[in-house]
């Protein structure tokens, strides 16, 4: 087992590199690793050439020594010519958070699509790193001329690296369109889109089986784990309430503070989904001190992925381990449901207020309407009369439009 060092530089707070930490250990456990030694070092920036101080990188390396690592993983995105300086002066491999993060999201990802917009990340990142190299290389051989070998092998790997990330985005689009066409499907449904959005780990997933089991949906449960980036794909469920007022869930990825961008642009397909919600429950872990922290990290990524002016909701789940209250919202529990009564009624409130009760009558000639209907609607009740078939139904302002024709009563 890899016996690794996490360290991070202290640049606004303490207390924000400690919770950063705190989070860069669970990245390093989630891919199977041992974090036996943190260490942070107070700075106003980090230092030009190798990111710590010279003095700390001298400890850095007795204590790798020492305490015998084999691994030091840095908590923040290095730049190609602090990864290579740090690298040149430790005894023992080193890798930044983004690293760690494509390595985790590269071990969970599951499906074509996942797969695809990780190596293209992957690849991208290995692009701008290899830039770095290539000048120390060329750097090198400086007395033979500018163009040392490094730079020409350098030349090829990118070249190479472009030609599959030219592949991949057309293996992308190719998923993309399958997604277009079932979100299609969805839309023609015409049933309302809520999106369970927020930090890795809150509960989304958990959250999703709870509808899943409760209203007996259709579909299977999703995966449901204690760790981070449990979830990387987008899963759509349709759930219907007791009323039979139906929506569709989706559940995806979760963020992290400090989410590579590389990875939100090459997730940009799994998330697009988002854009389309009528609503977002934004799930937060209550428990934790670092509410705020996970709203924030959140509202960014749904600015980036166009999804910023969507309402949203936010809940505050885990309640059984500790209620927050730092941050306004639902606080909820999925584990013993606690709140999810009230939880239900707002989204109704939400999703449905502008939603009437209406029974319809549909001619036997019209046949097609009736069809039309029953696409977009699940009745509450249906009956064969003498006339026609007679429907009990909540339906939304459009639909009430649509059909007026065939309207019976406007119950309310
Ligand atoms: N105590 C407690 N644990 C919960 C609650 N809801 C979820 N969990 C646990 O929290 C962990 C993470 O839950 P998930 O549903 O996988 O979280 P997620 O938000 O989907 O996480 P990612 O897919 O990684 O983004 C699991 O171990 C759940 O059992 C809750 O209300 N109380
Ligand atoms: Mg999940």
């Amino acid at each position: 087992m890899e016996k690794v060092l996490i360290m991070g530089l202290a640049l606004k707070s303490q207390e924000e590199a400690e919770d950063s930490l705190v989070e860069l250990k669970g990245l390093v456990e989630a891919l199977g690793a041992e974090v036996v030694l943190e260490l942070i070092q107070s700075r106003q920036q980090p230092d030009g050439r190798t990111y710590f101080g010279k003095g700390k990188v001298e400890e850095i390396k007795l204590l790798c020594e020492e305490k015998e690592i084999t691994l030091a993983v840095v908590d923040d995105e290095l730049g190609g010519s602090h990864l290579r300086n740090l690298a040149e002066l430790l005894p023992v491999p080193l890798m930044d958070r983004t690293t760690l993060i494509l390595d985790i999201f590269a071990q969970r990802s599951r499906t074509k699509l996942a797969h695809y917009q990780v190596e293209m990340a992957q690849l991208r990142y290995n692009r701008t790193h290899l830039v770095g190299v290539g000048k120390f290389l060329s750097q090198q051989g400086a007395g033979i001329g500018t163009r040392g070998p490094g730079e020409t092998k350098l030349e090829l790997d990118r070249r190479k690296i472009d030609t599959r990330i030219s592949e991949l985005k057309a293996k992308i689009e190719e998923q993309k369109s399958v997604l277009a066409t079932q979100r299609k499907k969805r839309m023609d449904r015409e049933l309302p889109i809520l999106a369970l959005v927020g930090y890795t780990n809150a509960g989304k997933s958990s959250l999703m089986n709870w509808f899943i089991r409760n209203y007996e949906a259709p579909g299977g449960e999703v995966y449901v784990e204690d760790m981070l980036f449990a979830t990387l794909d987008t899963f759509v469920r349709k759930i219907r309430l007791e009323d039979g007022m139906e929506f569709f869930l989706i559940d995806t990825v979760g963020f992290i503070r400090k989410l590579p961008e590389l990875l939100v642009d090459a997730f940009q397909s799994t998330l697009e989904e988002v854009s389309y919600a009528d609503l977002i429950l934004h799930v937060l872990d209550g428990s934790r001190d670092d509410v705020a922290e996970q709203e924030q990290a959140t509202t960014e990524v749904l600015a980036r992925i166009g999804a910023g002016h969507i309402p949203r909701m936010e809940l505050l789940n885990k309640k059984d381990l500790g209620e927050s209250l730092l941050m306004k919202g639902i606080p909820i529990s999925v584990k013993t449901g606690e709140n999810m009564d009230l939880l239900i009624e707002k989204i109704k409130d939400e999703l449905f207020s502008r939603h009437h009760l209406c029974s319809f009558l549909f001619s036997y000639t019209a046949g097609a309407v009736l069809s039309r209907f029953l696409e977009q609607n699940t009745p509450l009740e249906k009956e064969y009369k003498g006339e026609g078939t007679w429907i009990l139904a909540k339906v939304s302002p459009r639909q009430l439009e649509e059909f007026r024709e065939y309207l019976d009563h406007e119950i309310n």
